[in-house]
């Protein structure tokens, strides 16, 4: 039976999984993934990626107690456009908001498609119903995340800058305003096979006594489709270009029919994780680019294996 040999790592997947499906929703939509997480007012909070049936992207906000069940809002957020999103030709396909909770606010970063190419997107929010463009990169920038504190005086932010044939890996850099940034530096983290072609960052970096902890993309061309697995890794807390951990083992692979089959098959993808009081780390991820899942690890696990892997 498929399913019955997955890999092994300190990351399960939920017996619920999926746990949110483009049926599920309140109103008809073709898919909803890459969602963002974090804990807002006492709730588990996801900001979904819904692509309508003509296929547009807009965010809506799910909000559950338990983590795994959630209800998802009538209507979408108010995010206007930024100055640059305002100026390109194309209409702006922003995706993969990532939510940093940080002095009192919520920065959410995320990438945005432009008439050249992509950009990084940032905007804040208090309330996750309006939100305030900050800044738009220039391009080819995608997958940032920012740190939620800053780091020696600095904002700090993990990025995926672009190679001409949309392969590249991840960078740090940073910033004394959000809208300058510099000082960038490359992670040079390891290319095992499961992410030759490319990697990005997924979840926001947790803070730990070993270093930052980072759950992140990698991929691979295979015959067929471009594989998308999650690895994990340990960085330095206050040089967080400096990897303390990387092991080369890839902590989930698609393997199950709901990772398999989809708008893009093979995809296992995050922006997202909550971590529980209890230690367990909800580590939100998309099937397939189709459908939101959830999978678990304690925290401490997760730390054991990047150490014991390295
Ligand atoms: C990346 C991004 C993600 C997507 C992934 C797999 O380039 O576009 O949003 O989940 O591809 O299709």
């Amino acid at each position: 039976m498929i399913g019955d040999k997955l890999i092994r790592s300190p990351l399960t997947r939920h017996l619920s999984n999926p746990i949110l499906t483009p049926e599920m929703m309140p109103f008809a939509c073709y898919t909803v993934f890459n969602a963002g997480a974090v804990w807002f007012n006492g709730k588990y909070l996801l900001l979904l990626r819904v692509e309508n049936l003509r296929r547009e992207t807009e965010f809506y906000v799910a909000t559950s107690r338990d983590g795994v069940n959630f209800e998802v809002s009538d209507s979408p957020i108010n995010y206007p456009l930024s100055e640059l999103e305002q100026l390109s030709s194309v209409k702006a396909h922003r995706f993969d908001m990532r939510i940093t909770p940080l002095d009192a606010k919520f920065y959410v970063c995320h990438a945005t498609y432009l008439q050249w190419g992509s950009s990084i997107g940032m905007a804040e929010t208090t309330d996750f119903v309006n939100f305030k463009p900050i800044y738009t990169s220039m391009p080819a920038n995608r997958n940032a995340v920012l740190f939620p504190e800053k780091i020696r005086g600095l904002y700090c932010r993990l990025e995926r800058p672009q190679d001409i044939d949309g392969s590249g890996r991840m960078w740090v850099s940073y910033s004394p305003d959000l809208r300058y940034w510099g000082d960038s530096m490359p992670l040079c983290e390891p290319t095992p096979n499961w992410s030759l072609r490319k990697t990005g960052s997924g979840i926001v970096p947790i803070k730990t006594e070993h270093g930052w902890l980072e759950i992140y993309h990698g991929t691979v061309m295979t015959a067929s489709t471009e594989n998308y697995h999650l690895g994990v890794m340990l960085l330095d807390l206050k040089h967080p270009e400096k990897i303390i951990a990387a092991p080369k083992e890839m902590i989930l692979a698609a393997e199950l029919p709901y990772e398999c089959m989809g708008q893009v098959p093979n995809v296992v993808f995050t922006s997202g994780a909550i971590l529980q009081e209890n230690g367990v780390l909800n580590v939100y991820y998309a099937g397939a680019d189709t459908r939101m899942c959830l999978a678990q690890a304690n925290l401490s696990d997760l730390i054991d294996f990047c150490i014991n892997n390295a």
